[in-house]
């Protein structure tokens, strides 16, 4: 089952922009596609909309790689362990760790796509669960749910579960 931050907290429009803060270690086409393609598993299933800006200036959401301590209070821990976090709404922050082997697929392949090293990273599965913290949920107990608090070594997952989709028909 689903859960959600305490207090609830969630956007208070619908219409939510994110930009890059960093760059990436991905050629940028593919990293912008990647992100693009975990926003829409999201609005796919909602009224919402996401959109890229170019500064962070202007953006609701911010989306950078980070590595060791880097001004927010939760420092990353180098390769393996924490691979990224998102805080609730309507902070919009979404931090990678730039320590760790991300991998990106370039087509929307099903799910569980094994990857040749074990060790690698999928953006995008790690993204929709980003995603997920960014517009208001918190873990699942459900363990096909993207926002289930762990995920197979070297696995891809990307497809929202229905508990995934009524977590956040709730809150939009
Ligand atoms: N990062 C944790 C996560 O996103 C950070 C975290 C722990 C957290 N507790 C939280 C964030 C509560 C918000 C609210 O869950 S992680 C996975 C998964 C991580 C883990 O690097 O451990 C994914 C990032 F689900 F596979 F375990 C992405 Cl997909
Ligand atoms: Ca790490
Ligand atoms: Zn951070
Ligand atoms: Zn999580």
């Amino acid at each position: 089952l689903y859960s959600y931050f305490s207090g609830e907290p969630t956007w208070d429009k619908t219409d939510l922009t994110y930009a890059f803060s960093t760059n990436s270690p991905f050629n940028h086409s593919i990293y912008q596609t990647v992100i693009s393609r975990a926003f829409s598993k999201w609005s796919e299933v909602t009224t919402l909309t996401f959109s890229e800006v170019s500064s962070t200036l202007f953006a609701d959401m911010e989306i950078g790689f980070y590595t060791g301590e880097h001004g927010d209070g939760e420092p990353f821990d180098g390769p393996l362990g924490t691979l990224a976090h998102a805080f609730s709404p309507t902070a919009g922050k979404f931090h990678l760790d730039g320590d760790e082997e991300w991998t990106a697929a370039k087509e929307d392949k099903a799910s569980s796509a094994l990857f040749s090293s074990r060790t690698a990273i999928d953006l995008e599965s790690v993204a929709v669960h980003e995603i997920g913290h960014l517009l208001g949920l918190a873990h699942s107990t459900e363990e096909s749910a993207i926002m289930y608090p762990s995920i197979p070594a070297g696995s891809r997952k990307v497809q929202l579960a229905n508990d995934d989709v009524v977590g956040i028909q709730n809150l939009y």
